[in-house]
């Protein structure tokens, strides 16, 4: 039997999700989006855009709104398909945030203070450290044992909240029985750790201060051409993989490598004794060309918002009867009632 005729119900639960905070850049593509895409062919996906963890960081209201929306478009351009995989909004499903309350109980405050994104994020919004920074990964843990999750695409920044929701996960199923699937993470070999171009050891980001040390999914062809010609790399002039010694030039060989899709010998022998200016210039021609047909999808997708909005209230309701047997599992297994009219 192949992947295409196995049921929905034997085939490995995938879930994942992003958040609305802004434009998404190409460390989101590379090391999540592309692959989300990949793993529609043979699992059972439910891609979120995660609403209520975007409001750990003050939004402005009219503005989450369209972002979600145009995150929706993103997701479809990109080639998500909503007729495969369930694709809908975090708060449109109420039991995340009722199932996240269940696992705070079970979440240890030294467990959350280990969390580095935690730690960056209230360095960086210092006037704003809220307590739901503090539990977003049980909100994130609560998203992905909703649904059975076997496995969970994403970028090697969110390892660390994969290892706590396991740790809950086991500590509550040692307590009561099998009530969690245990999920593992799906973290590529490339693409998983895309760098900020202007400051290489740290991880790319939306929200990075300066324009120019992160590209957008959606940027002209033309600006990506610009930041990756100003992108920092170092007067050694020497092409090799160096992590540690030359972040910049291996970040720009790895996107080569993951925007073209050959693997690291071959950057090596490509780019040979060459000056980075090469190295910069293909680079980008190489993300262009994979950017160019999701940023013409996009803007065939933005303006059909009723089209939009039917996905994402059908993908909210399918989400909404996957959730439930997880739900009445883990509240019965705690001693809640059951008879409180959602679950007849
Ligand atoms: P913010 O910068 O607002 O905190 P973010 O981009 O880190 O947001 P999400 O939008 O929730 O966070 O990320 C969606 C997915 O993109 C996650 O799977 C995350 O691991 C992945 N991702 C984010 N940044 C990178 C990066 N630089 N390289 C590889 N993957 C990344
Ligand atoms: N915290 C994640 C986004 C996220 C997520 C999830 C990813 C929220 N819930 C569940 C995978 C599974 C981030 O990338 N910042």
């Amino acid at each position: 039997m192949t992947d295409q005729t196995k049921s929905p119900v034997t085939r490995p639960i995938v879930f994942s999700g992003a958040q609305p905070t802004g434009q998404l850049t190409i460390g989101n593509y590379f090391g999540a989006l592309q692959h989300w895409v990949a793993t529609q062919e043979a699992n059972d996906c439910l891609f979120c855009i995660v609403d209520l963890h975007a409001l750990t960081v003050r939004q402005n209201p009219a503005e989450l709104r369209q972002r979600c929306l145009e995150l929706a478009a993103l997701y479809l351009a990109c080639g998500l398909d909503p007729q495969r995989s369930i694709l809908f909004i975090q708060s449109h499903v109420p039991a995340h945030t009722e199932l996240a309350w269940l696992l705070n109980t079970f979440t240890q405050i030294g467990e959350l203070e280990r969390m580095t994104q935690f730690k960056d994020k209230a360095q960086r919004h210092k006037h704003n450290v809220n307590a739901g920074l503090f539990t977003y990964p049980v909100l994130m843990a609560a998203d992905i044992l909703l649904y059975g999750t076997h496995k969970v695409p994403v970028g090697e920044d969110q390892k660390q909240h994969l290892e706590l929701t396991r740790d809950v996960a086991v500590r509550f199923n040692n307590l009561y029985g099998e009530v969690f699937q245990i999920p593992e993470p799906l973290i590529a070999a490339e693409g998983a750790r895309v760098k900020d171009l202007q400051e290489p050891t740290k991880k790319m980001s939306k929200s990075a201060e300066s324009e120019l040390a992160r590209v957008m999914i959606l940027d002209p062809p033309k600006e990506i051409l610009k930041k990756f010609k100003k992108a920092v790399t170092d007067s050694l002039a020497q092409i090799r993989f160096d992590e540690a010694g030359q972040p910049g030039v291996t970040n720009l060989l790895d996107l080569w490598c993951v925007a073209t899709g050959r693997p690291r010998a071959e950057a090596l022998e490509h780019f040979g004794h060459n000056l980075y200016g090469k190295l910069k210039v293909e680079t980008a021609e190489a993300v262009i060309a994979q950017l160019e047909p999701v940023q013409q999808r996009y803007q065939a997708l933005i303006d059909d918002r009723a089209e939009l909005t039917k996905i994402l209230e059908e993908g909210a309701a399918r989400a909404r009867a996957r959730a439930e047997p997880v739900m009445r599992k883990t509240m019965s297994a705690l001693g809640l009632p059951l008879d409180r009219g959602r679950f007849p």
